[in-house]
């Protein structure tokens, strides 16, 4: 990756960052002013801690232990120029099941019906590797033409032998998907790994508009 682009996300995320909107219903979402780019994936993947991690604020998304912390669709404007959007997980077996249905039809309806969403980042767990619920999201995604990207999260939890193993796999089941972007992010939140390029990428969709 170029200099100037790393450069770029550097400047981009260290400018403010706001929350702007939670939302549990198709009325709650807030109008479409920016581009936004969704990050989206199983419960406890990682989506709140990336979104901390690349703006570097700790607390600004809420993260937990316990999968099905984020229950609404958050909004957040970075720098006025783009909004990051963290998503409710999906899969989580023992949340209730009317709510998981709930938090599935909203998202499901955001990542097939917003004109302003650039791109959806498609989080997974580096231990678990993609998996159903994430190919029926990816079939979501390519019947909808919303372009996506997969990123893999928790990178610091697997030696570098089965992460390999995890790239090989990954490549091969988004080989196949038209509107996966054909690279894929490594990330850890925790320890810093990936961000900083994926902060140069998010910049390039943010100054595309
Ligand atoms: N080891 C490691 N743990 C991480 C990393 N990122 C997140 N976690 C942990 O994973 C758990 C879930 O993180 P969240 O960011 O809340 O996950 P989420 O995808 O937002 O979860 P939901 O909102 O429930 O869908 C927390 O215990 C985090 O500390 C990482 O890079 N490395
Ligand atoms: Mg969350």
């Amino acid at each position: 990756m170029e200099q100037d682009d790393l450069e770029a996300g550097r400047l981009l995320f260290a400018r403010p960052c706001q929350f702007v909107a939670a939302a549990n219903n198709l009325r709650a979402l807030p109008e479409m002013t920016r581009p936004e780019i969704a990050f989206a994936g199983r419960s406890n993947v990682g989506k709140s801690s990336l979104v901390n991690a690349l703006t570097g604020r700790r607390m600004l998304a809420r993260t937990s232990q316990t999968p099905g912390r984020t229950r609404q669709l958050i909004f957040f404007n970075l720098a006025d120029r783009i909004d990051l959007v963290d998503l409710p997980g999906y899969g989580y077996a023992s949340a209730p099941k009317a709510d998981i249905k709930a938090w599935t039809k909203l998202t499901r309806q955001f990542l097939s019906g917003r004109q302003s969403l650039q791109r959806v980042f498609l989080l997974i767990d580096s231990r678990r590797g993609i998996g159903t619920a994430d190919e029926d999201v990816m079939a979501l995604l390519n019947k909808t033409a919303v372009s996506f990207a997969v990123v893999i999260t928790k990178a610091d939890k697997l030696k570098v032998p089965e992460m390999n193993k995890l790239l090989e796999n990954t490549e091969q089941k988004t080989a196949k998907q038209v509107a996966a972007f054909p690279k894929i992010w490594v990330t850890s939140s925790e320890k810093d790994i990936g961000i900083t390029e994926l902060r140069a990428h998010i910049a390039g969709l943010a100054l595309t508009h």
